[in-house]
């Protein structure tokens, strides 16, 4: 009997079978939050005993943290271009914010290769590359890339924009009004970190109820925790009365952090309450490193706003406090709970990650930087490469003239070991991230061949991406 059933159930077997496989390797509903200028020790879980965020903590004990999440560049616009492009920033030219010639000029050594402040629409942006493999993409927060109607967020591949323009700060502040002609005002009083994030849990629900079936791309950076540095009162009341704990004791930036931290527990509950968590990959990052970590003779800002020790230096530094971030991923049945990566990993290593994890095919005729780290989620390890950065401008230190951030300068990691060039006079320095992760120890005079090594493959990268120098200004270049 089961001989002449069998060839009648085998097709209907294989249907179910096949459906159930189909179910499982839908693409996942994918929500990428991206805080502005949050330090690589800002969160509790990753170290800070000052600020609270409960929400971001429990989303690493239910994910994967990644310790060594490198941003592209040490401001805002460079990294959100290298996310949206997938490519290093020689090949978009947005190396830094505004113009590379910031600081006094006469104390300028060298002239500035020019810098981009648009990306190119002919640039395939991620959210263009999931758009076309079937999600529907919302962005919520700071674009930063271009302005609308011709460079903003719905041209650049989203369907969605709360929000999103040129500017990199909140021009009318944190409380509505918010003079942002991409965002309607809310009620006096109404916080932009709550706002975004609302409106972000509002979109997830409608979706779900309206079109289950079709994947959903939430992207959410944020404004916060970016200056100017506003809270809510009585949550500022509250960190005054908190102590202070090593360089973290600013209670209004304490208060807008746990902020941002109550908006990513507001979208995480939207997920859950429409029961997608299972379905939905969840990464969390910084777009470069904190407002603070200067020592007192490079700024007027002593304590900063933030501190990223254990790394040195801050926001606007190729040193670790510059570029080094916290990042939390959680994909469900992928990433083990709790689990920590200790590999590093960098900013244009998101396109190529998410677009296979959405089954999206890579545009073909424009390069890529990074590489998937999908096997990195699932606890795999990942073949060594270099990173690098590239910064061929100046940025200006806070309140005294004569000191810079950084002066023209240039960056690689290859395994443990940092090499740094500052273009001005050619300095380099070298440091073992494992051993050293706080960059006290240079080594650059007793390791000449590592140094050898790093700065080989820094020479062949920038010359395969024809990055630009910076010139004297005799016009030689160096
Ligand atoms: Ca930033």
């Amino acid at each position: 009997m089961y001989s002449r059933l069998l060839p009648r159930l085998l097709p209907l077997l294989l249907l179910a079978t096949g459906l159930a496989a189909q179910a499982h390797s839908a693409p996942p509903h994918i929500v990428l939050i991206v805080a502005d200028d949050l330090g690589f020790s800002d969160l509790a879980c990753f170290g800070s005993g000052y600020y609270r965020t409960p929400h971001l903590d429990r989303l690493a004990r239910s994910g994967m943290k990644f310790t060594a999440t490198y941003t592209c560049g040490p401001n805002c616009a460079p990294t959100r271009a290298c996310l949206m492009s997938g490519q290093y920033s020689p090949r978009h030219g947005i190396y830094t914010v505004g113009s590379g010639a910031r600081g006094p000029a006469r104390l300028r050594k060298l002239v500035p290769a020019k810098n981009t402040t648009v990306l190119d629409p002919e640039i395939v942006t991620l959210a263009e590359t999931l758009k076309a493999a079937g999600y529907t993409t919302a962005h919520f927060g700071k674009w930063h890339l271009g302005p609308p109607p011709t460079g903003g967020p719905r041209q650049q591949g989203f369907d969605i924009n709360f929000g999103g323009n040129r500017t990199g700060s909140p021009r009318g502040g944190y409380f509505s009004p918010y003079r942002n002609p991409q965002l309607e005002d809310g009620p006096a009083g109404e916080h932009l970190t709550d706002r975004l994030s609302t409106e972000a849990a509002g979109v997830i629900r409608n979706h779900v109820r309206k079109s289950a079936d079709t994947p959903l791309f939430i992207y959410l950076p944020f404004y916060a925790v970016h200056t100017p540095i506003q809270a809510k009162p009585a949550l500022a009341a509250k960190y005054g009365k908190r102590a202070k704990v090593g360089g973290h004791r600013n209670a209004k930036y304490a208060a807008m952090v746990e902020t941002m931290d109550s908006g990513v527990g507001r979208v995480l509950a939207a997920l859950d309450d429409m029961k997608i968590a299972d379905k939905t990959l969840v990464i969390f990052t910084s777009d470069n490193g904190g407002l603070g970590g200067y020592t007192s003779a490079d700024s007027q800002l002593p304590n900063g706003i933030t501190d990223n020790a254990p790394l040195k230096g801050g926001k606007g530094m190729l040193y670790e406090g510059g570029i080094r971030v916290p990042m939390i991923v959680r994909w469900p049945g992928r990433t083990k709970p709790g689990s920590t990566c200790a590999t590093p990993v960098i900013t244009v290593d998101f396109y190529p990650t998410l677009a296979e994890i959405a089954a999206a095919p890579l545009p073909k005729k424009q390069t890529g930087d990074g590489v998937s780290i999908t096997g990195l989620l699932r606890g795999q390890s990942l073949p060594q490469r270099p990173l690098f950065w590239h910064f061929p401008g100046y940025l200006q230190a806070y309140g005294r003239q004569g000191a810079w951030r950084t002066t023209p300068a240039a960056a690689v990691r290859l395994g443990d070991w940092k090499l740094l060039e500052f273009f001005e006079d050619g300095r380099k320095e070298l440091y073992h991230t494992g051993r050293d992760i706080g960059e006290t120890r240079n080594l650059i005079g007793t390791e000449p061949k590592v140094a050898d090594r790093l700065h080989r493959l820094m020479l062949d990268w920038r010359k395969r991406t024809r990055a630009p120098m910076p010139t004297r200004k005799d016009g030689r270049t160096q």
